[in-house]
């Protein structure tokens, strides 16, 4: 099967948006930096990745018949609550375990952001005391028992919908509509970047590229600092995915780059870099990331820039997430 052969429900207004970020480009003194954008494609609780993802897995969701959507993450998760989205457009339930993946002490983290979204959409939402781990967790198969238990049919989605079987098709489409999108715009992305953490977003990117004519890097940033176990996933997903779409030959190792170092030491908490770069992005163009997840990608682009890792005559494309509205938890970070 390739890719066109699996059902897509639309979720998304159309392709993302693909703009150059000209002032960022002169500032750091090299790469043309775009950015396609995620965090605008969708009409659905202000979109991001998720909404992709999941625009191939709802055809399942409605062949299987269930009246509920069960998922987890943490407090703030972004795609929580695009699963609560996706469910009121769809007519469906959502239970949602927020774990508590980030130690942050900020006194409103369980009730602006996401989680209030979440909530005003009608999802059920269930805090729990477990840790940040992008495995399958025992409180989400817990809460797919308890709405069997109280005679609904559930349908699970794990964490940032990564080790579902069709996880990985949003974003390997996304790599066909990027390719279509240079055609019409007459250039060449010889770089991606993007940020990892349940790293299906990234695998399917993988595994879409690898089938195009014209070679390109697709650099994965860290941002749980769980190195070892982002990139194995990264790469089983990857690997699966293109055998789902019949990429027809193996994915070498050198296709699969997660790179560290602007993590810091824990998921969730910002460090320096992560705040020079949202500020900086901020600044010269307008455009917000926020602290969880793209502020530490941008963190590295931007060192990989001025490194000449990227070299100064290299076009760049950053891939915008979404996940803005987790920064009303950080309120403390930018009072100054
Ligand atoms: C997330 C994920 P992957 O999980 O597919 O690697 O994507 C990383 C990512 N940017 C990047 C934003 C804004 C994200 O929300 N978020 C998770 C969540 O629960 O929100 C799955 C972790």
């Amino acid at each position: 099967m390739s890719l066109a052969d699996f059902p897509r429900h639309p979720l998304t207004f159309g392709p993302s948006p693909v703009h150059p970020l000209p002032r960022l480009s002169s500032h750091l003194g090299g790469a043309q930096i775009w950015m396609k954008r995620e965090d605008v494609s969708s009409g659905l609780a202000y979109g991001g990745n998720k909404v992709r993802k999941l625009e191939y897995i709802v055809p399942d969701v409605i062949g299987s018949g269930a009246d509920t959507l069960v998922s987890i993450g943490g407090v703030q998760s972004n795609h929580t609550r695009q699963v609560a989205a996706v469910a009121a457009h769809l007519g469906l339930k959502a239970v949602l375990v927020q774990e508590a993946w980030v130690d942050w002490p900020d006194s409103v983290n369980d009730r602006v952001g996401n989680i209030m979204l979440s909530r005003i959409m009608g999802a059920e939402v269930r805090l729990d005391s477990s840790g940040f781990d992008i495995g399958i967790r025992d409180s989400w198969q817990r809460a797919l028992a308890d709405v069997e238990a109280r005679g609904g049919k559930p349908y699970g989605i794990p964490a940032g919908a990564s080790e579902h079987r069709l996880g990985g098709l949003g974003f390997a489409n996304w790599a066909y509509e990027v390719e279509q999108q240079e055609k019409e715009l007459g250039i060449f992305f010889d770089t991606i970047v993007v940020c990892t953490v349940t790293g299906s977003t990234h695998a399917g990117m993988i595994a879409g590229f690898a089938g195009q004519d014209r070679p390109r890097r697709v650099i994965g940033i860290d941002a749980s600092a769980t190195l070892e176990k982002t990139r194995d996933q990264v790469a089983r997903i990857a690997r699966h995915t293109a055998d789902l779409i019949d990429l027809g030959r193996d994915l070498r190792d050198d296709e699969i780059t997660v790179l560290e170092g602007w993590a810091g030491d824990y998921y969730g908490i910002p460090v320096e870099s992560t705040l020079d770069a949202i500020r900086l992005t901020g600044r010269l163009e307008g455009v917000i990331l926020d602290t969880v997840y793209e502020g530490k990608s941008m963190a590295g682009m931007i060192d990989l820039i001025a490194s000449g890792e990227i070299p100064r005559n290299s076009t760049v494309l950053y891939a915008h997430l979404g996940g803005q509205q987790a920064l009303n938890a950080y309120s403390a970070l930018f009072r100054e």
